[in-house]
């Protein structure tokens, strides 16, 4: 059942399970735990409890260890928990152990990112590529789905493997689905290729604005293009890419684009899925990486940002803007900066504070 189904139904009774990894890079768990809360409720659930579960080791068969398996199938159980949903990305093995110890449906953190992403998609493109992900997500589970499935299949009297197991024929409907939405996809983007080529061929600088969700991309665009790009303060506002035309002091400077923020743990389907939206960013001039410094995880994010370029080979120049400076109660320290070079710092609440990456601007050229 989707969560959309349920929520007309009743929201079923919710326990989230923040869990601090042996992987996590962040210095600060609260605000992290903060992070994946935030999540969940811009998902539209309402939960019971958060409970926050400190691990040294993963398990590869439940995730968590023995003693927290116990203590919250008690917790389940007591408090009628009927979903449970977990701030790591779990494998569709711990997902079924962790379903059958806690008596519970498990949503993971891949689960709750896609269907952020369904939620905000809005173009065709977007929807598209969003749906890709989710079916491979899916495919995923029943591929893990053991021979309780396969049995079930077919003709009466038939042995599992005679026919199509109803394991097989399920998979084979996900795959069908996938081909027809990739071919789609495909479709949707010569249109872009087309836009891109035109682009190169007249030689229009391009700057893209990139970052960690939240960190005040779409603000920035707004106030250099003039421009109502949705801007609010959740994650995954921005899902697809918005160009506007770029002038700094009334000099046209070619085309900026806002594009689709990231997160730790993004599921690595939508990499994936938005790999052509995303491989733009190797064909800009200039990427203004924008970083919300009054997160303590800042440090963090960068390294997020960096790590998913260069899974994507983006080798492009990079701009940091240390942006919502207006929030931090203690100054930026300059020996922490400067290993970010070049950088600007800024706050896109007002003109006279984003003067710095506007003065950037002015004077870079292609
Ligand atoms: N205080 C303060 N708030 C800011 C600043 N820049 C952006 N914001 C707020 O931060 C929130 C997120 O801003 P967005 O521009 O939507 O962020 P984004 O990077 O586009 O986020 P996604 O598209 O969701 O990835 C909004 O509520 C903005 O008003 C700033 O410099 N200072
Ligand atoms: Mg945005």
């Amino acid at each position: 059942m989707t969560r959309e189904s349920q929520e007309t139904i009743q929201q079923p009774k919710t326990l989230l399970i923040a869990i601090e990894t042996p992987y996590n890079r962040s210095v600060d768990m609260r605000s992290y735990f903060e992070e994946f809360a935030n999540l969940v409720k811009t998902n539209g659930i309402e939960y019971e409890e958060i409970i926050e579960v400190r691990l040294r080791s993963i398990d590869a068969g439940t995730f968590l260890t023995k003693g927290h398996l116990e203590s919250i199938a008690a917790l389940c159980e007591e408090k009628k928990i009927e979903e449970v949903i977990i701030s790591e990305p779990l494998t569709a093995l711990q997902e079924r152990n962790l379903n059958k110890i806690f008596g519970c449906t498990i949503f993971d953190r891949t689960q709750l990112i896609l269907e952020i992403f369904e939620k905000a998609a809005l173009s065709a493109e977007g929807k598209t590529q969003v749906a890709i992900a989710m079916l491979q997500h899916k495919k995923s589970r029943v591929s893990g789905k053991g021979i309780h499935l396969a049995q079930q299949s077919g003709v009466k009297g038939m042995r599992a493997g005679a026919g199509e197991t109803a394991k097989e024929k399920e998979l084979r409907h996900i795959e069908e689905h996938i081909l027809k939405f990739k071919r789609q996809l495909e479709k949707i983007q010569l249109a872009r290729d087309t836009q891109r080529k035109q682009r190169l061929d007249r030689q229009i600088p391009h700057v893209c604005l990139i970052g960690y969700t939240n960190a005040g991309k779409s603000t920035i665009l707004n106030a250099l293009t003039k421009s109502d790009v949705l801007a609010a303060d959740r994650p995954f506002v921005t899902l697809d890419t918005t160009t506007r035309e770029l002038y700094i002091n009334h000099e046209k400077k070619g085309v900026i684009s806002d594009t689709v923020g990231f997160i730790q743990q993004l599921p690595h389907r939508l990499i994936e899925a938005f790999k052509s939206t995303l491989q733009e960013l190797s064909y800009a001039d200039l990427l203004i990486h924008v970083v919300d410094v009054s997160d303590k995880n800042w440090p963090a994010h960068i390294k997020v940002v960096h790590d998913i370029l260069a899974e994507l080979n983006v080798k492009t120049p990079m701009l940091y803007v240390f942006n919502k400076i207006d929030r931090l109660t203690t100054p930026l320290e300059n020996s922490v900066l400067d290993s970010y070079q070049p950088h600007v710092i800024t706050s896109a609440q007002s003109k006279n504070d984003l003067e710095p990456l506007i003065a950037f601007l002015d004077s870079w050229k292609k």
